[in-house]
């Protein structure tokens, strides 16, 4: 009797406290699903399962530590959750082993809405946060084969193909989002390489999928521009194997950017090409602002705000060129420029797109018809350079229109140091090219200021122009004075005829005038350096105003009067004083108008230029290279 007693006790005990976890369970996981459900209401664009997509219009990702969806089992880390579940949710735990390892405290997991995944929101670089390696062996690997990428390699490999971004858009943008039509223009997106590290490349691919809304993607076309490289061979064709939107493309030799996207434009069939360095991540609603432009007028050619991810941590830093445009130097560089105040007040907020006289060129959109219809690219210009502008030029000179579309926002690896690309030709020689293609195609007698500023281009050989000039022709573009008086009426215009411009030698010595390299907006003290008559540092321009001018913008100002005193390159006021110079080739001097001092290599051995009473000694002697011909 007494022992079918306890048999009872045991059976119903059992039952209940069985009954109890499977509630428990029940309950906690009903109640996930429907936060879940919450979260997502607004996030689901279609009933299908399978996809990975975006977020639409006004759902915030997630924020690192914001608190999101718990599983129940898993560890609240402000302990408050444990106490209010109360003993009996703690208990089924208990008897399901679900108890939380003590060391699984920091972890937490959240449903990320644009993967449709669960993902632990607190691993390396989620949200966009910075990463560091931890061990000594990792940080000695990644130095040591830094080079070959310019980035964190490694760090890289560590982290998620899927991480998340931080919704970075202003909040007008989001207003905006709202407004676009369902039924924009798809594209397909171009990714060009060259020996680019998977991880980062197939990070740039994740990202596009990820964070396009699918019935806009058409595809993705990875083009390989000859890597030779069997670590992006069969791993990058398996990488990709579970998209089957996207392609990839091998070139049969090394053809350079613009012919391996050419090939990516050809093979597409989207509306709008989108052309991203291999790099990037597209941040959520990055698509809609760009092809809803595009929608608007098939002429218009956008780019994103490139925002930077740091090449050492992958923190995703934001905007360093907000406030800023394209422009360029009169040495055919892309260069970031200030947005004019008249520009600006064109803007109604900050969601309006800004008009910009030129693209840096790895990022953008072009309607594809259109992209045909004005003449692709200049098939010769070889590997890198030069091209960004040519098209910039020409979408404008030939009645389009280029904007910064600043409510699409993606991030790019700016790598350190310089590019670990191998020019074959040699970059100078490629550079030239290209740019004397650039110039004499497009710039009319602009061109010029290019020659002044690089002599020794003027008699670099380019190849047969003849083609794009036809097209020119054909297209029936404006001059390029029209280009500088309506598109870019704020660039620095350096005289086309100065007194005199080149190197600035001092015979005695053979050392010139070099910036050294510095940031001239650093007040920066100018050096002395051995010649080298490759222009760069060493190119200088004497205008008819008494200024010695260095790349366009910064005058060589004096402010000291004593003997040694520093010459500084700071911003051209136009107002002579600490900023005029007189000079002839006859008497061969720089005198300091102002201080009546004269400019001085001083001793051998000095790093930087100094002012000196004139004495005429022979470090006080210079010689442009070049003076007006009267
Ligand atoms: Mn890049």
């Amino acid at each position: 009797m007494g022992a079918k007693r306890i048999f009872n006790i045991i059976v119903i005990t059992s039952t209940f406290w069985f009954s109890v976890t499977i509630l428990v369970l029940m309950f906690s996981n009903e109640m996930t699903r429907e936060s879940l459900t919450m979260l997502n209401a607004p996030v689901v664009l279609d009933k299908s399962k399978n996809h990975k997509y975006m977020i639409l219009a006004g759902v915030q990702p997630l924020r690192p530590n914001e608190k999101h969806i718990k599983y129940p089992w898993e560890k609240d880390t402000d302990g408050q959750s444990e106490k209010s579940q109360g003993i009996l949710a703690i208990s089924a735990k208990a008897m399901m082993g679900v108890i939380p390892r003590k060391n699984q405290g920091s972890k937490r997991k959240v449903y990320d809405a644009s993967i449709g995944k669960m993902k632990d929101t607190m691993s390396l670089g989620e949200g966009g946060r910075a990463a560091f390696l931890k061990s000594d062996e990792d940080k000695k690997l990644a130095e040591k084969f830094f080079a070959n990428h310019s980035f964190n390699w490694l760090l890289s490999d560590r982290l998620s193909l899927d991480r998340t971004l931080e919704d970075v858009r202003s909040p007008s943008c989001k207003v905006k989002h709202d407004n676009y039509p369902r039924n924009l223009p798809t594209t397909s997106v171009i990714i060009c390489f060259h020996k680019e590290r998977l991880s980062v490349l197939l990070r740039t691919v994740h990202s596009v999928i990820n964070r396009t809304p699918p019935h806009l993607l058409q595809e993705v076309i990875v083009v390989d521009d000859f890597s030779q490289d069997p670590k992006l061979a069969k791993p990058l064709d398996d990488g990709v194997k579970e998209f089957t939107k996207v392609k990839v493309l091998r070139m049969k030799k090394r053809e350079g950017l613009v012919r391996a996207r050419l090939q990516g434009a050809y093979a597409a069939k989207g509306d709008v090409l989108t052309f991203l360095d291999s790099h990037c991540e597209a941040t959520p609603g990055w698509a809609e602002p760009l092809l809803g432009r595009i929608a608007e007028k098939r002429s218009n050619v956008v780019c994103p705000a490139i925002e930077v991810i740091n090449a050492d941590t992958f923190a995703y830093q934001g905007s360093t060129n907000a406030d800023q445009r394209g422009g360029f130097s009169w040495d055919l560089f892309f260069r970031w420029k200030g947005i004019p105040p008249e520009e600006q007040k064109l803007r109604k907020d900050d969601s309006d797109p800004i008009r910009t006289p030129t693209m840096a060129g790895g990022l953008f959109s072009i309607h594809r018809q259109y992209f045909f219809d004005i003449g692709t690219y200049d098939e010769e210009m070889d590997i890198w350079g030069g091209e960004n502008l040519e098209l910039s030029f020409r979408v404008w000179m030939c009645g389009g229109r280029l904007e910064i579309v600043t409510c699409s926002r993606v991030g790019h690896v700016f790598r350190k140091y310089t590019s670990p690309y191998k020019f074959p030709d040699g970059v100078e020689r490629t550079l030239t090219k290209n740019f004397n293609r650039l110039a004499e195609v497009w710039m009319d007698e602009y061109k010029e200021l290019y020659y002044n500023k690089k002599p020794q281009a003027k008699n670099s050989d380019y190849g047969d122009i003849s083609k794009r000039v036809a097209l020119r022709k054909r297209l029936n573009c404006h001059s390029f004075k029209w280009y500088i008086d309506n598109v870019y009426p704020d660039v620095q215009m350096p005289e086309l005829n100065p007194p005199a411009r080149g190197e600035v030698r001092n015979p005695s010595s053979g050392y010139c005038l070099d910036s050294l390299g510095a940031k001239p907006e650093h007040n920066a003290r100018v050096g002395i350096y051995v010649c080298h008559g490759q222009a760069g540092n060493q190119m200088f321009v004497l205008s008819s105003k008494g200024e010695i001018i260095f790349e366009e913008e910064n005058c060589l100002d004096v402010s000291k009067t004593y003997a040694g005193a520093p010459v500084e390159m700071m911003k051209c006021h136009g107002l002579g004083g600490n900023q005029k110079w007189d000079h002839s080739k006859a008497h061969g001097i720089l005198k300091h108008i102002s201080t009546q001092q004269c400019l001085d290599k001083g001793s051998p051995g000095n790093q930087y230029a100094i002012m000196n009473p004139c004495d005429g000694r022979e470090s006080q002697r210079w010689v442009f290279s070049h003076y007006k011909d009267k």
